[in-house]
């Protein structure tokens, strides 16, 4: 399906952000949240997505980011279509493209783009909950890991954002989006804020285009003035041509 709202009128210059989720790296084979059969459908977040969850269950928490870890770090697991589009918009478009992912996997960083914020972390750092330590980190983690900046053990926590706990880099993401010539969201059902909100922050800017490219309406889908829904791997090629094409 392929739904244009008149009048659409993409810009030919100035700043795009683009607003990732779980739908883009579907097709590259991992789970979404909140598809049929996807992550919250076999374990509910309040266990394992939560900072009282992991104070409750560390254990339960560790096992369910050592599982998820392990998966996106399997070899079959590679950037698909619509991550290498966004690389190409970036190195071909006249003015600044920010990637802003949802998602925790390293798909966008292995495509290649440059300018991306990870707003909810990353999978490939661990952060000590005592002192906010940040490493690298690529095996699983465990109870009995041992910060390696405070000495404290029990602490090492996967550096990705649960319910309750703020988002990375909103005062750039504000900035960005305050200030841009088109927002794009693909891939996220609009169900998670604050994310959700940003085509909102968007529309109080007057010059601004927005566009939705997702595999069906989102839950903020009557909020942008253009939307095309299919797969990521057809529908974000396909525009990123057409936006280099109208250059
Ligand atoms: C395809 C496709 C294909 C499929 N091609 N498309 C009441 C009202 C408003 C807000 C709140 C509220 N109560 C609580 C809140 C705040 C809360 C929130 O939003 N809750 C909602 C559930 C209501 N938010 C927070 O707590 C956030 N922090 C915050 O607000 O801080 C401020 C604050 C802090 C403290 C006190 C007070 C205020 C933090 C949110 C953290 C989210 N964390 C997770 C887990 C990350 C780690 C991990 O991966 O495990 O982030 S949850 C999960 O959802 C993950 C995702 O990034 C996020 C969004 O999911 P996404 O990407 O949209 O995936 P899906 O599955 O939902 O959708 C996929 C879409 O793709 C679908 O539409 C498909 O159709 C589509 N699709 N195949 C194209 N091939």
């Amino acid at each position: 399906m392929n739904i244009l709202t008149p009048p659409v009128s993409p810009p030919r210059d100035g700043r795009i952000v683009i607003l990732t989720g779980a739908g883009i790296s579907k097709e590259s084979g991992l789970e979404t949240f909140r598809d049929a059969g996807g992550i919250w459908s076999k374990v509910r977040l309040e266990d394992v997505a939560t900072p009282e969850a992991f104070a409750r269950d560390p254990e339960r928490c560790h096992a369910f980011y050592n599982m998820r870890r392990a998966r996106h770090g399997a070899a079959d697991i590679q950037p698909n279509a619509a991550h290498h589009a966004l690389v190409k918009l970036e190195a071909q478009w006249p003015g600044e493209v920010l990637v802003v992912t949802q998602n925790v996997d390293t798909l966008h960083d292995r495509a290649g783009s440059k300018n991306l914020i990870h707003m909810h972390g990353t999978y490939n750092q661990a952060r000590c909950n005592r002192c906010e330590h940040v490493i690298p980190n690529t095996g699983d983690l465990s109870t009995s890991d041992v910060c390696t900046a405070c000495g404290e053990a029990g602490g090492m926590r996967p550096n990705v954002v649960w319910f309750g706990e703020m988002p990375m880099e909103m005062a750039r993401i504000y900035d960005a989006l305050s200030d841009c010539a088109l927002f794009l969201s693909i891939g996220t059902s609009g169900n998670v804020y604050p994310a959700a909100g940003f085509v909102a922050v968007v529309r109080k800017h007057a010059a601004a285009h927005t566009a939705e490219l997702n595999l069906e309406p989102s839950a903020g889908a009557t909020l942008f003035a253009e939307a095309h829904y299919g797969p990521a791997t057809e529908t974000v090629p396909a525009y990123v041509e057409g936006l280099l094409q109208s250059l």
